[in-house]
């Protein structure tokens, strides 16, 4: 962590602390101050060495604020937080992970009941004792016992967006190491699955040993946990990485048993089977002919590289993503795998939110970072008021009609596209949380749920449903609203939500938040199947955000969709002309 985000951690969990006490507004004030620090380019501790004024430069950090950060650069701790810290000795971060357990209710259960951690909160909720609480009760207490054993289940997977990063690390660092012919990541990870259980890496070397030993070097490892000949495994981040080293003739076929999944390497195998054929780890051997001794000869006739492997098996190479057993292996072998949208299709983003809501920058911040990552449009698509948004973070109508002005102004002399938008609440019922006059005028309507997500599927089918066929819905944003590991979300039916957006000519989200991927590869695939169009948004509250846009591609890939099914593959005039 750069001390960045290690100051900006500490203010967040000052801010709950003090939001568990009831204390208004303060808690806020430190919020905005935490993202704005992480997001700062700058080192914070160059900062503080310049003095107070120098870290007041960053946005929303006042006097109060700066003189903390100052506190802790030099002396490693913040004496109002230890003071906070003692008043309320709990693990917050921890408490909070479970989800319908905010700050507040932290407070609550420390004050009646002592709950200081996860252990502390089973053992009472399992008891009955927190729907004796007061302003508590049994649906409190069931959604808290359902929200622990989500977390629970979730805990054991890591996020990609945790996950990718730390294996493309692994790789430049075993790419620089001289005797290693190739690295690449395996498993899950390069499939793209939204989690992962560990991260599987592979090697290629003639002298096996020599990389087990740099792996075990590298930087990052924290414990080794295992070490042999040709495989090692260690936690490095808190995350379990596997690394296997195999020949140069092994690599393909070792990369193509360990990226998986199971069920597309059965298929493959039975497939093989058919052809008298054998497949392993060590490469595809044909086993047709019987020699003297009536024993199979197995003559080995792939297993350098993966597209040797697949076309041993007269099959086209198969794309990771779409390895799921979702039928690759039959498209693969009709040569009808579909043509796959790729990193560098996207022309524009149409999801970001300003410092007009939560936010760190200013419109015309938003318009020159598209323009230099690369974009030929965005829309600016802050929130609305309305159910979901707390602390006052939503835009009102009035603020909606002054905010669109101004980008319209900022739009006249920018050198992209730029759309006035909003990203509107969808209330139970499938209703938007903004007046009709006003989404007439803006360019774009984002329609998102951000509440009310624990409903029964058939209610949210409808409810998604009826937010689709509002006239004025261009883009359904992150349609369940799940959080990864967090929480469920939304479970509708995906066949019917595709369809209405098929018909409405209403864009699907997928999210490109690591922590959302909301829609994910197998609803993407139903929604494209259903020709319904997707839509890859980073909903970046930073410029920083927009390098999210991977992870919202490759899921797109895990859904078979190619360019043609994605909104902002297409021209800006393509894009004025769907949305109007
Ligand atoms: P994860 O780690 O839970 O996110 O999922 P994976 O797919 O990365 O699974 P992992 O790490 O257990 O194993 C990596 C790959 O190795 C897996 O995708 C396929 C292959 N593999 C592992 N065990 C078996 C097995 O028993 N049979 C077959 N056919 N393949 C296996
Ligand atoms: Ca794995
Ligand atoms: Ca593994
Ligand atoms: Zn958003």
């Amino acid at each position: 962590m750069s001390r960045n985000a290690e100051i900006a951690a500490l203010f967040e969990e000052y801010a709950d602390l003090l939001e568990a006490q009831d204390v208004e507004y303060k808690p806020n004030t430190y919020r905005r101050a935490a993202e704005s620090i992480r997001e700062y380019p700058t080192a914070i501790e160059d900062l503080a060495s310049k003095g107070q004024d120098a870290v007041e430069e960053i946005d929303g950090v006042g006097d109060a604020i700066s003189s903390k950060v100052i506190e802790y650069v030099d002396t490693g701790a913040i004496e109002e937080l230890e003071g906070e810290r003692a008043k309320l000795p709990v693990a917050m971060d921890e408490l909070t992970s479970v989800e319908g357990v905010g700050p507040k209710t932290v407070g609550t259960l420390y004050e009646a009941l002592g709950v200081e951690n996860l252990a502390d909160l089973e053992t009472v909720a399992s008891a009955g004792e927190i729907q004796e609480i007061k302003g508590f009760g049994p649906k409190t207490e069931q959604n808290i016992l359902s929200g622990l054993e989500f977390a629970r289940k979730a805990s054991e997977r890591e996020l990609l967006g945790d996950t990718r990063p730390l294996a493309d690390d692994l790789l430049d660092y075993l790419r620089g190491h001289d005797g290693i012919e190739r690295a690449e990541v395996a498993g899950s990870i390069r499939r793209w699955r939204e989690t992962s259980g560990d991260v599987d890496v592979l090697a290629a070397s003639d002298d096996l040993n020599g990389v087990i030993v740099a792996f075990t070097d590298w930087g990052r490892v924290e414990r080794v946990i295992e070490s042999g000949e040709n495989k090692a495994s260690v936690v490095a981040n808190g995350i379990r990485v596997d690394l296997r080293v195999v020949v140069p003739e092994e690599f393909g076929s070792a990369l193509q048993y360990f990226t998986g999944s199971k069920a597309h390497n059965i298929r493959f195998r039975n497939r093989a089977l058919d052809r008298d054929l054998k497949v392993n780890e060590y490469g595809v051997f044909d086993v047709s002919d019987t020699n003297e001794e009536g024993q199979r000869a197995g003559e080995r006739v792939a297993g350098r590289t993966e597209g040797e492997m697949y076309a041993a098996l007269d099959l086209a190479w198969i794309p990771p993503e779409l390895r799921e057993d979702t039928g690759e292996i039959d498209a693969a072998a009709a040569d009808a795998l579909p043509d796959l949208i790729e990193e560098g299709d996207l022309r524009g983003e149409l999801h970001t939110h300003t410092d007009w809501s939560d936010g760190t920058e200013s419109i015309d911040e938003w318009i020159a970072s598209a323009e230099t990552f690369g974009h030929e449009y965005l829309c600016i698509s802050d929130h609305a008021t309305g159910p979901g948004m707390v602390g006052g973070v939503g835009l009102s109508d009035e603020d909606l009609r002054e905010q669109a002005a101004t980008i319209r102004e900022a739009a006249a002399d920018a050198a992209i596209e730029v759309f006035a938008g909003v990203e509107a609440n969808i209330d139970s019922e499938g209703g938007l949380s903004v007046a009709e006059d006003v989404l007439e005028e803006l360019d774009l309507v984002v329609a998102s749920p951000h509440s009310g997500l624990d409903m029964d599927s058939e209610a949210a089918t409808d409810r998604l449903v009826a937010a689709i066929e509002h006239p004025q819905t261009d883009i359904l944003g992150h349609p369940t609203g799940r959080l990864l590991t967090r929480r469920p979300g939304l479970d509708p039916d995906l066949q019917r939500v595709a369809e209405a957006a098929a018909d409405n000519g209403v864009a699907l989200e997928i999210n490109a938040n690591p922590a959302r991927l909301d829609l994910w590869g197998r609803a993407v695939k139903v929604a494209v199947e259903a020709g319904a169009t997707v839509v890859i948004n980073t909903d970046a509250h930073s410029p920083a955000e927009f390098e999210n846009d991977r992870y919202g591609i490759h899921t797109a890939r895990r859904g078979w969709a190619g360019p043609a099914d994605v909104l902002n593959a297409w021209t800006a005039s393509e894009v004025r002309a769907f949305v109007e």
